[in-house]
């Protein structure tokens, strides 16, 4: 990917996501999984940058997103879900691909049952944002942006 080339986003979210907005809006909100889609996907226009969105309710499947993005995207923003308290498939993942990626939760976790304030995930990410609702996902795309933007200007500084 060239330093001119727009960055490219994979935002990946984990299982039951697919319902959002349409079960349990007292702790989950209103908002659809497509919505939230698309308020990505023009937040990284507007920022000059291209983002896909992929949903599965399959631990390997988004493994294997996780690995197909080494090649085509610079980071990865992921909410695991459930995943998050126990997949060491993708904490294993996120490690291998060493494409910078951000953990997003809908729910702040760290005030919920006590099986959610471990991720197994999140310590292979940039970082967690949780309890925001729709808008974690939001400052997660703005986190990964920064930090891409931050890499490719420093790859650009000419060798003294
Ligand atoms: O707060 C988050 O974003 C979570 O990742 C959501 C997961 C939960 O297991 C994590 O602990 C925190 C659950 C996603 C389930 O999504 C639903 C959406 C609508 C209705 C039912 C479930």
């Amino acid at each position: 990917m060239s330093q001119n080339s727009p960055i490219r986003i994979l935002v990946i979210h984990g299982p039951n996501l697919n319902l959002l907005g349409t079960r349990q809006p007292e702790i989950y909100g209103r908002t659809t999984l497509a919505d939230i889609n698309a308020l990505l996907r023009r937040r990284a226009q507007d920022a000059g940058a291209k983002l896909d969105s992929v949903q599965s309710n399959v631990e390997g499947e988004i493994v294997t997103h996780i690995q197909n993005a080494a090649t085509r995207y610079e980071a990865i923003v992921i909410n695991p879900a459930a995943y998050t308290h126990t997949s060491i498939a993708i904490r294993d993942a996120i490690e291998a691909v060493g494409l910078p990626t951000v953990e997003v939760h809908l729910s702040n976790v760290h005030a919920r049952e006590p099986f959610r304030h471990t991720s197994v995930t999140a310590a292979k990410c940039l970082g967690q944002i949780c309890g925001f609702g729709a808008q974690s996902y939001s400052l997660g795309l703005d986190a990964a942006l920064a930090h891409v933007k931050g890499l490719r200007s420093s790859n650009q500084e000419p060798i003294s």
